[in-house]
């Protein structure tokens, strides 16, 4: 399985064709969203191409499985004019015996979030600033964001395949962290 992870898209078509075109490149078999997927958010300025229906569009029109979990900039309107759910607070994948807890990150933190075991990973969006370390044996990992990258990170997702993810520069489609996680 090879899943392209990707947040906070905030209604950037600009940024969602280039989403679009690495998971294409990549040929990432499903897509997950980190939430934040079509407002751009009041305290942020408008991303560039700010279209949130086209953005609705181009996922909606994606012929692969599309995963997402509710971000705090997500409401009722937009699940209605998206054809994937969104509104989960939280989610589990299963990597072998390893559990990810994938989650937005307003509602759960790496500080306060379920007890999870050494060996499982803490997926979040919502800081728009990539991230991957360890604590307490939890892996914690952030895409980035794709439209509104914040303290000088690039525009950015994930990719996730045989245990090892690797953060994309959306721009380049250059590899620019890899961490192999283990089978
Ligand atoms: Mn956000």
């Amino acid at each position: 399985m090879k899943l392209l992870i990707a947040s906070d898209v905030h209604g950037s078509a600009y940024y969602c064709r280039l989403l679009l075109d690495r998971l294409r490149d990549e040929k990432a078999e499903s897509l997950l969203l980190l939430g934040d997927t079509l407002y751009h958010g009041p305290r942020n300025a408008l991303p560039r191409d700010y279209a949130p229906m086209e953005v609705a569009a181009m996922l909606n029109a994606l012929d692969l499985p599309v995963c997402s979990v509710r971000g705090n900039c997500d409401a009722e309107i937009d699940q209605a004019v998206l054809d994937f759910p969104i509104m989960a607070d939280c989610s589990l994948l299963l990597y072998g015996n390893r559990r990810i807890f994938v989650t937005h990150g307003h509602l759960y933190t790496p500080e306060q979030h379920p007890r999870l075991r050494p060996g499982d990973a803490f997926l979040f969006g919502h800081i728009h600033v990539p991230l991957c370390e360890e604590r307490d044996g939890v892996l914690i990992l952030n895409p980035g964001s794709a439209a509104i990258p914040k303290e000088q990170s690039p525009h950015s997702a994930m990719l996730f395949e045989d245990g090892v993810f690797r953060w994309l520069d959306l721009e380049t489609g250059a590899c620019c962290r890899e961490h192999r996680w283990g089978t």
